[in-house]
């Protein structure tokens, strides 16, 4: 029978993928494809100027690919003179105008849009389908983690990896191991040939949409230009085997290095492209498969990748539709201390945090051990708000959305759920910052005191941070060994650390550069 029906799809700009299920059964002749720049999306955090330039350019370039393919797609830009500025008030727009029978649209990625879309009244049907970019439906989730009192993702990425049959000898882990990362860490060497990352240049529309957002996000941070990311699934699959061709290879061995100069390093710059759609994670799982398979890569450089995509990846989100809402509100150590100027660039003496804020300022990306060890560390060690630091890492990375954000703050790196994500807090001192990268050597401060004026400020902010959270971390187990170091630590130094650790939040409160 003929379908006479028509549906208006509505695409978010987080799913730009031909394959996104609001697309599946798609008529080109019947059916409207709509997408919306709109102001509420663009500034309920001030994003960094590059996120937003990279995801309306992203989302124009796919408009276009539809209408190639031939779909009648109604598109609304930012600044088009009757947008309303939100999702909803465009969707029943463009009803009025095209009368669908029905609306479909692919799942939220974050619970904060999903809760407003099941809150409309559009007077028609409107189908929610899942994400099926995903790998581990929310279903599988939560199946996993009924009835365990831990969640631990190496045991979720190993009941992964059978599901999917990636890196499998008969039933059995390939190399006989599940994880390698014993191979892998290792410090950065001088004379590294590090290949240079994949850049595009402005095409016309992307042109626009920097002057677009260049005027109206002007006091938005970060610097717009030069811009260089992928806006187009090819842009974005050549930048993929980029990755796989020429760094892949050492992605396991300097995966936690970091090098003054070197924002981008082995690591493969892609997750912003796969958080909007252009690339999907099975197939980036599989490449690198098959690169170890044709002997392009070790296999602990390519487990330790996959390892991230479809067990970390996987399960932060697993996490964060298992826990929000509440998760929103964690913070189990009742850090209070308010964001310094220093995460906006206002200027610091600690050359690792220094060199961090300017390259995530210039590029919108940084690391994961940047993130983790240097920025995520001080957040922790110094004891700061929660909600603050969250909203600074969904404005500043291009790859920022609540579902991977949040998890990856409040409980990666705050330990603000009190240990469900991870089992202790990263929490670590200068030495570790000074055998993974070389920004000790730059800076004013001295890695190797542990007290004074001068001292490394994570070498007293670290043992501060145990003892005045003694009485929330002294029961975890993976701790109990440096409790014992602080038991037998003097009166004396205990009291030095304390004095230091004072004197420094005494400076960053009046906002003395530290
Ligand atoms: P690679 O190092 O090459 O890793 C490959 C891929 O694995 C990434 O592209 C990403 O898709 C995935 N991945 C790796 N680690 C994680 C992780 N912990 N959680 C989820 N996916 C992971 N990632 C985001 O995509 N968005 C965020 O908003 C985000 N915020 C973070 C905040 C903090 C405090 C920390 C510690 C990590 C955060 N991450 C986030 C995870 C990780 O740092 C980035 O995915 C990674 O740095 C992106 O760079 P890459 O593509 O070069 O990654
Ligand atoms: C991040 C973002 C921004 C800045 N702007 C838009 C937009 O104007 N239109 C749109 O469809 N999507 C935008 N996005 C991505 C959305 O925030 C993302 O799709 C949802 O938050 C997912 O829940
Ligand atoms: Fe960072 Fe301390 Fe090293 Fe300075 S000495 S770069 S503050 S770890």
């Amino acid at each position: 029978m003929l379908n006479t029906k028509m549906n208006l799809r509505f695409i978010l700009g987080d799913q730009l993928n031909l394959k996104i299920s609001s697309l599946s059964g798609a008529d080109p002749k019947q059916d409207i494809i709509f997408m919306s720049e709109v102001w509420e999306e663009a500034t309920y955090v001030k994003h960094h100027k590059k996120k937003i330039a990279f995801i309306f350019s992203a989302m124009r370039h796919f408009a276009e690919e539809l209408k190639e393919l031939g779909y009648k797609v109604i598109y609304t830009k930012l600044d088009d003179i009757n947008n309303t500025g939100s999702f909803y008030e465009e969707v029943k727009r463009t009803i009025k105008v095209c009368s669908p029978d029905k609306v479909i649209v692919t799942e939220p990625s974050e619970y904060r849009v999903l809760k407003n879309i099941k809150e409309w009244h559009l007077n028609i049907p409107l189908e929610i389908r899942l994400d099926n970019r995903f790998l581990c439906s929310h279903d599988e989730f939560s199946n996993w983690a009924k009835g365990r009192k831990q969640f631990r993702m190496e045991y979720f990425y190993r009941e992964m990896r059978k599901k999917y049959h990636i890196l499998m000898a008969d039933g059995k882990p390939e190399g006989g191991k599940w994880n390698y990362d014993s191979e892998n860490r290792k410090p950065p060497k001088e004379g590294l040939n590090i290949p240079v990352t994949y850049t595009s240049s402005p095409d016309h529309i992307t042109s626009e949409v920097i002057n677009l957002v260049s005027e109206r996000f002007g006091d938005h941070f970060g610097d717009i230009e030069p811009f260089y990311f992928a806006v187009k699934r090819k842009q974005a699959l050549q930048a993929f085997e980029k990755f796989i061709e020429e760094r892949l290879l050492n992605f396991g061995d300097y995966q936690d290095a970091m090098i003054e100069g070197e924002p981008w390093l082995y690591h493969s710059h892609i997750s912003f492209y796969i958080n909007i759609g252009l690339l999907l994670p099975l197939e980036c799982i599989q490449a690198a498969e098959e690169a170890y398979r044709s002997n392009m890569a070790p296999l602990n450089a390519v487990e330790g990748f996959i390892r991230q995509l479809i067990g970390w990846r996987e399960y932060v989100r697993g996490i964060y539709w298992l826990k929000m809402p509440a998760y929103e509100d964690e913070n189990f150590l009742e850090a209070k201390r308010k964001l310094p100027e220093l995460f906006w660039g206002g200027g610091t003496q600690m050359n690792c945090l220094r060199q961090c804020v300017k390259e995530t300022k210039e590029n919108a990306y940084a690391h994961h051990i940047q993130r983790l060890m240097v920025l995520g560390n001080f957040a922790l060690i110094a004891g700061l708000n929660p909600d603050e630091v969250n909203e600074w890492y969904m404005i500043v990375y291009a790859d920022a959305y609540q579902w991977v954000e949040l998890p990856n703050v409040t409980g990666m790196i705050l330990f603000a759920d009190g240990g469900v994500l991870g089992s202790k807090p990263y929490s670590a001192s200068g030495a570790y910052i000074n055998k993974m990268s070389d920004y000790c050597k730059g800076c004013q401060y001295k890695v190797n005191k542990k007290n004074g004026s001068d001292a490394c400020p994570f070498n007293y902010l670290y043992w501060d941070f145990l003892i005045r959270n003694e009485y929330k971390l002294r029961g975890n187990q993976r701790l109990s060994l440096i409790y014992r170091t602080l038991e037998r630590m003097g009166e004396e130094k205990v009291q030095a650390v304390k004095e230091d650790s004072l004197r420094f939040f005494n400076a960053l409160e009046e906002g003395t550069v530290v």
